[in-house]
């Protein structure tokens, strides 16, 4: 049976764009989490009558949907053996290792999938009863792949499109998953998949033919009731015009004048920022650079790297371990090669408001971004937003989904850590002239595809699925 709720358009995310805090009068209230992803839906939402469905983070329960800032928002409990198995066990330690390259060992629990399909089938449940008739639903990321199918079975008047955020992996990796065919149906419930780049799309419709068996062409994909899935690419962006607004305010600029005068004025400034995350290849860069100095190639009066590592993903543990290896490198690296007042490496386990990494971005001489895989990479999009005056330069891994955009970028291979050297070397003592054409050449490029766009590629190419059904939500 159908039953509707009021909502045309629903976001349905592990993360609902929140997080808890203490209101001024000491009780419990909600803060908008800053970040792109809700930033260009906002605008939509609002004009369709939009309701965001996710995890508040924690583990209350009983929380009943709010209105915040305009935005309708439906909290989804998840109890403290959910958030372990669910999101830090299937979500965390099988998939997210499993289609970045194995770059970690993912671990397989049969409890942890129990959990996975539980928790997939609540938000589904919620989902149904919160969209309107014929109203559109847009699932987000590895951690809901099962929502579009069980969804698609309460409400077959629905349009739902699905979009990827990390890599989906070649067969030869994804086919280890002892649910691979489970977690495929899942994704083909939806009419449109979205991915980060064209490889990923051809990976899913290959593993849907050799797995499930079905017809596909290019794109497409036919099952036997007639419908059918399209796969496609729908690079995601970032709010450019508020990074450069940022960027170009004097409070920033005095910022980072100020961070390069606690630096000691060195004359380049190399930078780091990730969330503290093995796919992000962060401690290889260390010892690349570390290398340069120890080599006697850069002297730490010249060249300094700050390194900003965001805490993550804290009790599952391989990040510990990770945070561990870290902070003995940098120790080790610091112990050995800086100077009274002058460490090789500034190492900041911290996060930033927005303002500071704007500053951080102007500040930075050069940019060093080199996951082992990495689906889009936004920081490398935003170091390039910030660079006003079209000078920097930016290293970039050919395994961040960003490297088919930024071509101009110093490219690397982060597992060829005497590659990874030259480019750094290279990035370094480049000419004004050739950072500017390079510089000015990304600048073009990302001004180009800003994420308020790619929410309307993908959303005009989900209204295009279908025609005939459903209503159409307009960006
Ligand atoms: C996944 C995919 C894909 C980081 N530290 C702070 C902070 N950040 C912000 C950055 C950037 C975002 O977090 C990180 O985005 P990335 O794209 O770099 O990486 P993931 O978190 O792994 O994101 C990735 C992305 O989804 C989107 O589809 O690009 O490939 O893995 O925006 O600025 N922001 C603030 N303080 C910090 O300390 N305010």
């Amino acid at each position: 049976m159908t039953t509707s709720g009021s909502a045309d358009l629903v976001i349905v995310a592990n993360r609902l764009p929140v997080d808890r805090v203490t209101d001024a009068d000491g009780g419990p209230g909600w803060r908008r989490s800053p970040g792109g992803l809700v930033s260009a839906l906002e605008p939509v939402m609002r004009a369709n009558d939009g309701a965001w469905l996710g995890w508040p983070g924690g583990t209350e329960t009983d929380l009943e949907p709010f209105v915040e800032d305009g935005l309708q928002l439906v909290p989804i409990g998840l109890t403290a053996e959910e958030v372990e198995e669910h999101y830090e066990g299937f979500s965390n330690g099988t998939l997210w290792p499993l289609y970045h390259d194995v770059v970690a060992k993912p671990e397989f629990h049969r409890e942890w999938w129990d959990s996975y399909v539980a928790v997939n089938r609540r938000f589904a449940e919620r989902a149904a009863e919160v969209a309107s008739e014929g109203a559109t639903v847009w699932v987000q990321d590895y951690q809901m792949q099962l929502v579009p199918q069980m969804l698609r079975e309460l409400r077959p008047d629905l349009r739902i499109g699905f979009y990827l955020h990390i890599p989906f992996p070649p067969a030869e990796l994804f086919q280890q998953l002892p649910w691979r065919r489970q977690l495929l149906e899942g994704l083909l419930g939806a009419d449109l998949v979205g991915f980060q780049l064209p490889g990923a799309a051809q990976n899913f419709v290959r593993l849907v033919r050799q797995r499930v068996g079905h017809k596909t062409h290019r794109d497409m994909v036919y099952l036997p009731d007639g419908r059918t899935v399209k796969a496609a690419a729908f690079p995601i962006s970032i709010d450019v015009d508020s990074f450069a607004e940022l960027a170009s305010s004097p409070a920033v600029e005095a910022r980072a004048a100020e961070i390069r005068e606690a630096l000691g004025n060195p004359s380049k400034v190399f930078l780091g920022i990730d969330r503290l995350d093995y796919t992000k290849g962060i401690y290889a860069r260390l010892r690349a650079y570390s290398e340069l100095v120890r080599d006697g190639h850069l002297d730490v009066d010249d060249a300094v790297f700050v390194q900003v590592a965001t805490p993550s993903r804290e009790r599952v543990e391989q990040y510990r371990i990770l945070r561990d290896d870290i902070d003995r490198l940098v120790g080790r690296i610091n112990g050995d090669l800086g100077r009274i007042g002058r460490p090789a490496i500034s190492y900041l386990h911290s996060s930033y408001p927005r303002e500071e990494m704007a500053a951080l971005y102007r500040a930075a001489d050069v940019m060093v971004v080199t996951p082992f895989r990495d689906g889009m990479n936004l920081v490398a999009k935003e170091y390039v937003a910030c660079r006003l005056d079209e000078s920097g330069a930016l290293v970039l891994s050919e395994f961040a989904g960003a490297a088919e955009e930024l071509k101009q970028a110093w490219l690397v291979n982060p597992y060829d850590i005497n590659g990874m050297k030259q480019a750094l070397l290279e990035a370094h003592r480049a000419p004004e002239k050739e950072l500017t054409r390079r510089m000015r050449a990304m600048r073009k490029c990302v001004a180009e595809h800003d994420v308020t766009q790619w929410a309307s590629d993908f959303l005009e190419e989900l209204a295009a699925t279908r025609p005939e059904h459903g209503k159409v939500v307009r960006p």
